[in-house]
């Protein structure tokens, strides 16, 4: 359902800066969001600049979320649609038993630190009372017509200390105006500075870029730029994702993630209009990838997928929620490979979110709490074959301190090292986590960790980029001391935090 190319990439340069050609500049006040390529740049001053192409700080908050929750409401409950029609009668939204907490708690049983809302879905039925249509909540039954969804939930979220966020689609199958462009689009900004605006903070603000009008249905100009302005203006800090300039799109909707993901992009025009990006490509940031860029840009992946084959709740799908070790590989691959993992939730009926649903939020989140309650490494003496310029600030040891914002990091153009960990005693684990220090960029490429195991080297697991977060997973390994050797970056790897973690086994908790 989704349409890819308008899926695809549409930068509002405005927002970002573009600084060109200051390779004489230090390196930590080099670039940040869009950077130039010149033709005169060689492959190295390429790499260079890929190795500088730096997240804004709301990138970096919205990365370190991790896992968030999407929540599917609406009308399409009580109509076991997955797409509405827009011509549903308001009355039939009837959530008796909606209860902001009963969902909140069950986000937090599954450790995510978020949630983004359905606002309004294609069939333009808002869970707000807009001023701006009927609608809406406040022609339904439901609490006499009082009830806000939005309020409710963003109200729940911050007694909870979890961020709250919304989706507006942009498609409206309900609102007259909509195909009258000017029009719609005064009719939208309202919707958002309603939203943006009484709601307290909102952290994420999510377009969706699908559209079923067909080729006889209304034609919609959509004014991107307005949009993203309005919200720098009324939320700073909130990232626009998917069908904006902040987040995009992993590529498809199944939960499947790249062994390489890039967080640094190239782009072929620096007008936003013209600059389209393919996101379902395998490989979207290789040095193959980049070599002939004319723009690279900083455009991170958000991984979204539902707990049920549908967005929205269907009765029919209770017994088709994905299993522990299908959300545990979805949860690997993205928050471990460089990616946020977005998992939609879709509340039923009663307003709940269904007890299957919840049963299996529970044993995710315990899974994970036990896994990485504990990390091996910490304290472990840790040594480099190189450090920048010789100095402590870099030194191996902020790798195994626990704080994201120290790292190990090495001298330019040191494109491979080794840094090994000597732990107190030795310990078995079956997970590495390793962690860059993206603030100043993506560098590394390809790494291997091995332990020693009776006095020899072992490789234990292997793979390419880190960025953001890499976790890997292997059989239980005994060993004291554990390796890290770069093989491939961009300029210099950096290591902001490593990790040992014992998982346990997800029999026992299945079981239960
Ligand atoms: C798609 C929409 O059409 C689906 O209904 C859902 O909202 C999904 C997240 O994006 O493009
Ligand atoms: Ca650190």
């Amino acid at each position: 359902m989704i349409d890819c190319c308008r899926k695809s990439l549409f930068i509002c340069l405005s927002a970002l800066t573009i600084l060109v050609g200051a390779l004489a500049c230090p390196a930590e006040q080099l670039y940040t969001g869009v950077v130039a390529i010149s033709p005169d740049d060689s492959a190295r001053d390429v790499i260079y600049k890929a190795a500088h192409v730096r997240p804004s700080p709301r990138q970096v908050a919205w990365q370190e979320l991790e896992f968030e929750a999407f929540i599917h409401f609406g009308v399409n409950a009580y109509t076991d649609r997955e797409w509405g029609t827009g011509k549903e009668d308001p009355k039939i939204f009837n959530p008796a038993r909606f209860d902001a907490d009963q969902w909140v708690d069950a986000f937090k049983a599954a450790t995510m630190k978020g949630v983004i809302l359905t606002a309004k879905h294609h069939d333009g039925f808002c869970m707000w009372p807009s001023k701006y249509t009927e609608h809406s909540v406040k022609n339904s039954p439901w609490k006499n017509g009082k009830g806000d969804i939005v309020a409710e939930l963003s109200k729940a979220c911050k007694r909870a200390g979890i961020k709250f966020a919304v989706y507006l689609s942009p498609w409206d199958r309900h609102e007259p105006t909509y195909g009258d462009s000017p029009r719609y689009n005064d009719y939208f900004c309202n919707q958002l500075t309603e939203l943006l605006t009484n709601y307290g903070k909102i952290s994420e603000v999510w377009f969706d870029g699908a559209c079923g009008e067909g080729p006889n249905g209304k034609r919609q100009v959509y004014d991107w730029d307005r949009y993203y302005r309005l919200i720098r203006k009324l939320q700073p800090d909130a990232a626009i994702s998917i069908r904006g300039p902040d987040v995009r799109w992993c590529g498809n909707e199944a939960g499947r993630t790249r062994q390489s993901e890039w967080s640094v992009l190239p782009r072929t025009h620096a007008d936003p209009m013209e600059g389209w990006v393919d996101l379902q490509g395998r490989d979207l940031g290789s040095r193959e990838k980049i070599k002939n860029a004319k723009f690279l840009f900083w455009y991170p992946s958000q991984v979204n997928t539902s707990i049920r084959p549908g967005w929205f709740y269907h009765a029919s799908q209770d017994d088709r929620v994905k299993s522990l070790e299908h959300l545990l590989n979805i949860y690997y691959g993205s928050v471990g490979g460089n990616g946020q993992f977005l998992l939609n939730l879709p509340p039923d009926q009663r307003g709940l979110i269904h007890e299957n649903d919840v049963a299996r939020l529970k044993q995710l989140g315990s899974v994970l709490r036990a896994t990485f309650k504990d990390n091996l490494a910490r304290g472990a003496e840790a040594t480099a074959s190189n450090t920048r310029g010789g100095d402590k600030k870099y030194a191996a040891s902020n790798a195994v301190d626990g704080d994201k914002d120290t790292y190990w990091t090495t001298d330019d153009w040191t494109e491979a090292a080794t840094v090994e960990f000597n732990l107190p005693a030795p310990r078995t684990f079956n997970c590495v986590m390793l962690q860059e220090y993206i603030k100043i960029g993506q560098r590394v490429e390809k790494f291997t960790i091995e332990a020693q195991i009776d006095n020899d080297w072992k490789q234990i697991a292997a793979a390419t980029v880190i960025g953001y977060k890499r976790l890997l997973r292997f059989p239980d390994v005994t060993a004291q001391k554990v390796r890290v050797t770069f093989i491939e970056s961009r300029l210099c790897p950096t290591l902001s935090e490593f990790g040992l973690f014992q998982a346990p086994k997800i029999g026992a908790i299945t079981a239960k």
